[in-house]
């Protein structure tokens, strides 16, 4: 059977680690190539944690490509240290100093551009930062959406509840201007796993327990970066998830690289056409739902309602026995 082409574009963090693993180990992916762009860190720091990634994993034959450093307007928020300084919980020691020769010296959003030309209609782009790479891929080629297979995102939410400001999800937050323009201007199939759906979704300590123990270099590598990282605490009250949804283990982006890799792990969604709100004193970087129409957008998006958490568990188990001869 033929694999499906994937792009993943990442502001690699702990969460993008994992859903980048899990596209390594499902057997019936092919990454063609991981673009970076700011976010959980800055982008020098998300390329390297790429790289780190690939190499933990034994696939450092796939390429990697530097994209945008910041937000199509101002400086919308600092860099988050939710997952550490460098995006990786602070813990890794044996830095690589040649990094950036094993950085493509292709542009990130001009190789998006290529690895889609190249196989038209066939690449799913899986988006897991801010969306600042896909805002300017459809600049430069207008075209572009509708060369995709389709898109998933993470990021936005559904309920108005934000995790860095009172409204707004993290990645749609850090670049508000460039996930309206991917919500306006992507045509192509959009799925998109928000922060209240991944949190609704949880997983339990325990079975984070059981993940990150098992005896394999990606668990042994996940078990590392978590161990410091105050967002793998379980102290109840650190953050807003716990305070909204109660306390459960939630890999943000594995979600919408689970249902790109088997859309059956999405039990339910809404479809419907949505927006970014780009003005308001608290409403700024908030998705909106427009379940009646108002907007009369022709471009709708599949926004997921509910996971099915069992299939989710085995895909996560299994991402971390890598690596593995595919
Ligand atoms: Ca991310």
């Amino acid at each position: 059977m033929a694999k499906k082409l994937v792009i993943i574009d990442t502001d690699c963090g702990i969460d993008d680690a994992q859903a980048i693993m899990m596209a390594l180990a499902a057997p019936g992916i092919k990454v063609l190539g991981i673009t970076c762009v700011f976010g959980n860190a800055t982008v020098e720091n998300v390329c390297q944690n790429v790289l780190k990634v690939l190499s933990v994993c034994e696939r450092t034959e796939i390429p990697v490509f530097r994209g945008s450093a910041g937000p199509l307007v101002g400086a919308s928020y600092s860099l988050s240290d939710h997952f550490g300084s460098d995006g990786l919980g602070d813990v890794i020691v044996d830095k690589d100093p040649q990094w950036e020769q094993k950085v493509q010296g292709e542009h990130a959003v001009k190789a998006m551009l290529r690895l889609v030309s190249e196989n038209k209609d066939q690449v799913s782009l899986v988006a897991l930062g801010p969306l600042t790479n896909l805002a300017l891929a459809v600049r430069l080629d207008p075209l572009y959406p509708q060369k995709l297979k389709d898109l998933y995102i993470m990021g936005g939410n559904t309920e108005g509840k934000g995790n860095v400001t009172l409204c707004a999800e993290f990645n749609f937050a850090m670049d508000p201007e460039s996930a309206y323009v991917v919500l306006e201007e992507f045509h192509c199939p959009t799925h998109i796993a928000s922060w209240e759906f991944a949190c609704r979704n949880g997983l339990t300590w325990d079975f984070f327990d059981e993940l990150i123990n098992q005896d394999t270099p990606a668990a042994r590598f996940m078990k590392n970066i978590t161990s410091k990282c105050s967002a793998y605490s379980q102290d109840a009250l650190k953050n807003k998830r716990d305070l909204y949804f109660g306390p459960c283990f939630v890999s943000y982006d594995a979600y919408a690289m689970a249902a790109c890799i088997d859309n059956s792990v999405v039990m339910e969604s809404v479809n419907c056409a949505v927006r970014v709100e780009l003005q308001g004193l608290i409403g700024r970087g908030m998705m909106v739902l427009d379940r009646t129409n108002e907007l009369k957008k022709t471009n709708n998006a599949s926004v997921m309602t509910k996971c099915d958490v069992v299939k989710l568990s085995q895909m996560l188990i299994q991402s971390l026995r890598l690596p593995c001869k595919k």
